[in-house]
């Protein structure tokens, strides 16, 4: 009996099943870092690292700190199912216990296998499974000659496979047939980028026979997301331009990319959960898109991020597509001390001649029966008016709220809806009469 494999079937299939979340970022249960998507059997899959904070047995406590990984996966971007831990460091033979490096890994298919590559220990291993979510079996020893982070796993369209990863340098190996040994030497990838600052999270794809050659990469002072094309994995290189600026909040990012239903999305992380403490972060995703010639448009990253919100569902304002002037609007937590509930959107007016204070929510499903009536969670001292329109700040009133004053205590306010809606439109949420309100989220019924 493999140990190994069945300790792991029995103990990581528990948490599976938690939802994430619909916006950015996605995942709500953890921070999760260094997000690795990929489509298997029309889902997207996501294998990032998870930032913990660090327990009595991990010295350092402002450094990242990682013992485990789960899986999450979608058929929407905006329902996300959580597969619950994969591989953890104490069932990993060759990994210490108290490593907690646990970093950015990646997983891949090969003729109905998966191949989840992790690095621990500044080596890297390897896991494997028959299906996307587990249980994965892990090898008993490290990847020989692979020393370094971070490894992404690049299938060519010729079924040829490669491990790409960060040590000194950006190194490559093609693999053999059994997926944990090099087929030849590896080398270290020629590219052009200029050599400003830390490159590591390399992640390649292929799309219309151009290789891209992707990587966070230190070119003022944090991590920007850059890329450089080629005409096979092994370079030479040309740099190409950026795709994502870096965060003033967060030293680190790391990305994937990934085509699904005919577009492509930018998986990356930024820290939006943990403002003061940029090693606990949250994936995100915003789509990506190329210019004909086949270069990448920079990608701004967003709060709404990808997907459609049903209407009946809680439709997080703070997660806004856009927001008035920010000295009247802008978003706080529900609460500090527990980031994981999310955020609330402040509308403030010190003399109601500001009035409409506004947000904009992108892309809302109204399907195509009849509701009934909108309930808006909300907290007010003097109350006022919100009015909720479709499509503009002139466009069709569906619901106006009376919010009603001395409401200290979040209230869940409801009102007739005065005009249907049919199809996907988008939101804007106004003050029309008011000082200050906050609103957690807006909800359609029947
Ligand atoms: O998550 C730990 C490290 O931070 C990753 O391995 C790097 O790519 C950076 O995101």
């Amino acid at each position: 009996m493999n140990l190994t494999k069945t300790v792991l079937a029995a103990a990581f299939t528990l948490s599976a099943g938690a939802l994430a979340y619909a916006q950015n970022p996605i995942i709500n249960s953890a921070y999760c870092a260094d997000p690795s998507a990929h489509v298997f059997n029309g889902r997207v899959y996501v294998y990032p690292s998870h930032d913990i904070p660090a327990p009595a047995d991990f010295g350092r406590k402002d450094w990242f700190c990682m013992a485990d990984y789960h899986v999450y996966s979608s058929d929407n971007l905006v329902d996300w199912v959580d597969h619950g831990v994969i591989v953890d460091q104490n069932y990993v033979p060759w990994v210490n216990r108290h490593s907690y490096s646990m970093w950015a890994p990646d997983c891949n298919v090969k003729d109905g296998k998966y191949y989840f590559y992790f690095p621990a220990d500044n080596r890297i291993g390897l896991a494997t499974s028959d299906n996307p979510y587990g249980p994965f079996t892990c090898e008993a020893e490290p990847i020989q000659g692979a020393g370094g982070i971070d490894p992404c796993i690049f299938i060519d369209d010729d079924g040829a496979c490669y491990l790409i990863w960060s040590g000194q340098g950006m190194r490559i190996a093609k693999l053999k047939d059994n997926m944990k040994e090099f087929d030849g030497e590896a080398k270290t990838i020629q590219h052009d980028t200029p050599n400003r600052g830390l490159k590591e999270g390399p992640f390649m794809f292929k799309r219309n026979g151009i290789y891209y050659f992707t990587f966070p990469w230190v070119d003022e002072n944090h991590e920007c997301l850059c890329y450089c094309t080629g005409d096979n994995p092994f370079g030479p290189f040309k740099y190409q331009g950026k795709i994502m600026e870096q965060n003033p909040q967060c030293w680190t990012n790391h990305h994937s990319v990934v085509e699904f239903k005919g577009k492509w999305y930018l998986f990356y992380h930024h820290n939006d959960y943990s403002p003061n403490f940029d090693k606990n972060r949250s994936v995100c995703i915003d789509e990506l898109t190329f210019n004909e010639d086949g270069s990448i448009n920079l990608v701004t990253p967003t709060l709404r991020g990808v997907g459609v919100t049903k209407a009946t569902s809680k439709i997080e304002l703070d997660r806004y597509s856009k927001i008035a002037d920010k000295d009247h609007a802008w978003i706080e937590f529900l609460r500090t001390e527990a980031p994981f509930e999310g955020w609330k959107t402040v509308f403030r007016n010190n003399d109601s001649s500001r009035n409409p204070i506004w947000v904009e929510y992108d892309r809302v499903d109204f399907g195509s029966k009849d509701l009934g009536s909108v309930l808006v969670r909300c907290q007010s001292n003097v109350g006022g008016r919100l009015e909720i329109r479709a499509d503009s700040l002139q466009g069709p009133v569906i619901a106006t709220v009376d919010i009603p004053g001395k409401n200290v205590e979040w209230q869940e306010i409801k009102a007739p809806i005065s005009a249907q809606m049919n199809g996907v439109h988008d939101l804007f949420v106004s003050m029309r009469s008011g000082l200050l309100m906050y609103i957690d989220w807006v909800k359609f019924i029947e």
